[in-house]
């Protein structure tokens, strides 16, 4: 495993993208500050110094079914590794990671494509690990691992354990058993949601994950699979 570190950057996934033609698989870009961080859907990713921001450059073994399965790939592993350190540690579909209602670290999934073929995916890791207080309002409340624990944690030790865990895990595992392990962990696992698709907001309770990946909800009137790209704003009611 490589890792390049900058103390500062617009966002260590736009410079995995940037730069993947340089870049071998399972490079690590890792920064301590980002001064355009990214969310997903144009969202913004804010950062105070202190927390683990990082993006894993993948360019090996991406068919089609590998691909759909990276985002609860991704959050299985961080789960795994934080759940050594917290606990009541979910996974808010697709790929965010909960403690209580609490969003502590968020996950984006980019994808380069060249010639109607996806060359490479980048996985952007944001931890909230040391921060102490958030200023600012987000749309889900936020909480760091300090502040759910009380001491100052070890970020570049943090990045290594999941970076270790994503190079031995890679891609050894099935679909069927990381999509039950992201079921059995999931945060909107029995709740009543409310979202967004096709500018309609609509709500329904939350029965599982499907092998492709898709929420399965049940509204009043129908049975619907929720596909990531699609809907937006899922709250918990
Ligand atoms: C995400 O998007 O949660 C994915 C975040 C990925 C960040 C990493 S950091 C390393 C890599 N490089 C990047 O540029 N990005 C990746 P989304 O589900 O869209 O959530 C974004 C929303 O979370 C924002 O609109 C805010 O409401 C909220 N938010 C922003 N910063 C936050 C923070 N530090 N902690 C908790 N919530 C935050």
């Amino acid at each position: 495993m490589k890792t390049v570190v900058f103390e500062s950057i617009p966002s260590t996934n736009d410079y995995l993208k940037e730069q993947f033609h340089l870049l071998d698989h399972m490079t690590c870009c890792e920064a301590k500050h980002q001064t355009k961080g990214k969310g997903r859907l144009g969202r913004v990713w804010e950062d105070d110094h202190t927390q683990a921001l990082f993006s894993i450059l993948l360019k090996h073994e991406l068919d089609p079914s590998v691909l759909s399965i990276i985002p609860f790939f991704s959050a299985q592993i961080v789960h795994q590794v934080l759940s050594r350190k917290v606990e009541l540690l979910t996974i808010k579909w697709p790929n965010d990671l909960y403690i209580n209602d609490k969003k502590v670290a968020g996950i984006l999934i980019e994808s380069i494509m060249e010639a109607n073929q996806v060359q490479a995916v980048v996985v952007g890791i944001g931890i909230n690990v040391n921060t102490e207080i958030f200023p600012n309002h987000f749309r889900q409340e936020p909480t760091s691992l300090f502040l759910e624990l009380g001491t100052k944690q070890n970020t570049l030790a943090l990045i290594e354990q999941i970076m270790t865990q994503f190079e031995t895990q890679w891609p050894k595992k099935s679909n069927e058993e990381i999509i039950q392990y992201v079921n059995q962990f999931s945060y909107l696992h029995g709740k009543i949601i409310e979202f967004e698709m096709n500018q309609q907001v609509l709500q329904g309770l939350v029965k599982e994950i499907l092998s492709d990946g898709s929420l399965l909800v049940q509204t009043e009137t129908q049975t619907l699979q929720l596909y990531s790209g699609e809907v937006s704003s899922i709250k918990k009611r």
